[in-house]
């Protein structure tokens, strides 16, 4: 396997980065997660603005431009001859030395690791997730801005092992004042008498690439679609419950702190969009050829 680091392709073994990175020594980078369905490398360019806001809200100068990071990923992807792969575009802050200060890191490091994907078990697309509220709460906004893809998900990762001591394989994560913000790594969306409803994500939560390919199908099929301000009670009591994610694509949810939502199956509108959501990953994107 050939991993893209610094401008050369490198083999596995050879990809290693300096205990000095401020990437590793503090969280201190953004990243991007991508998918490529059949040499379709899907909604490409939403990653890679998005990465670029992500760098501008940590103050971090990209030492490649839009084209060179694109040509990069092209040239691994071919590397290592994948036409269905996962994509992990990493950017941090680069070496330094021991103390904070990013004045000292001169080089932005750069690595592309593409690879094959691991989704949930299939069984959970058929039956249905579930998953319980973290007790771990969201970053403030205005603290570490959920927008912002960054290098730092510890607040994530505490809220994962909520999950995982739970039993299950995804939490839901509330604000300080206990609006539903989303989950570990996936948007969050509700059902409920026909609506189709999502929290804002100025609230603390990232915009998600398939939050918004999910708003754009609704919105295109007319089903009546809001960014309402969520409580747990709402999801409780919702028909359908599903989750949006590069890796988990949509997910139906079903049961939620041990309670069942709507008839405990996966609900129909989750399951349409589902359909929509599978035939836009092999048109929406950038094309390569192995
Ligand atoms: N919220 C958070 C906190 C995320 O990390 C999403 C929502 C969904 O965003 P996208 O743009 O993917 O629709 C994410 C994305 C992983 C992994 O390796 C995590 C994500 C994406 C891909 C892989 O766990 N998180």
């Amino acid at each position: 396997m050939k991993i893209y680091l610094n401008g050369k392709l490198v083999d596995k073994d050879k990809a290693i980065i300096s205990v000095f990175d401020h990437g590793l020594l503090y969280g201190d980078g953004v990243f991007e997660g991508i998918r490529t369905y059949d040499c379709l490398i899907f909604r490409l360019k939403e990653h890679i603005d998005r990465l670029f806001k992500s760098a501008d809200a940590i103050e971090l100068k990209m030492p490649m431009t839009k084209i060179e990071l694109i040509e990069a990923i092209i040239k691994t992807l071919k590397a290592n001859r994948l036409k269905d792969a996962y994509i992990r575009l990493v950017i941090t802050r680069g070496v330094g030395d021991l103390g904070l200060d990013p004045r000292k890191c001169r080089h932005p490091t750069v690595f592309i690791i593409t690879d094959y994907i691991v989704l949930y078990p299939k069984k959970f697309y058929q039956k249905g997730l579930e998953i319980v509220t973290a007790t771990t709460k969201r970053n403030l906004p205005q603290a570490l801005n959920p927008k912002i893809k960054s290098l730092n998900y510890l607040n994530n990762i505490l809220a994962k092992i909520d999950a995982i001591k739970s039993g299950t394989e995804e939490a839901i994560m509330l604000t300080y004042n206990d609006y539903v913000a989303e989950c570990t790594g996936d948007n969050i969306f509700i059902v409920n008498g026909g609506e189709l409803l999502t929290p804002p994500v100025d609230i603390g939560a990232l915009e998600g690439i398939t939050r918004d390919a999910v708003i754009g199908l609704a919105k295109k099929s007319g089903i009546p679609f809001y960014e309402k301000l969520l409580k747990m009670e709402d999801v409780y009591s919702a028909n359908e419950v599903f989750l949006t994610g590069t890796a988990a694509e949509i997910i139906p949810v079903v049961r939620i702190d041990e309670r069942r939502i709507g008839n405990g199956k996966p609900g129909g509108l989750t399951l349409r969009l589902r359909e929509q959501f599978k035939a836009l990953t092999k048109i929406d994107g950038v094309r390569y050829a192995l």
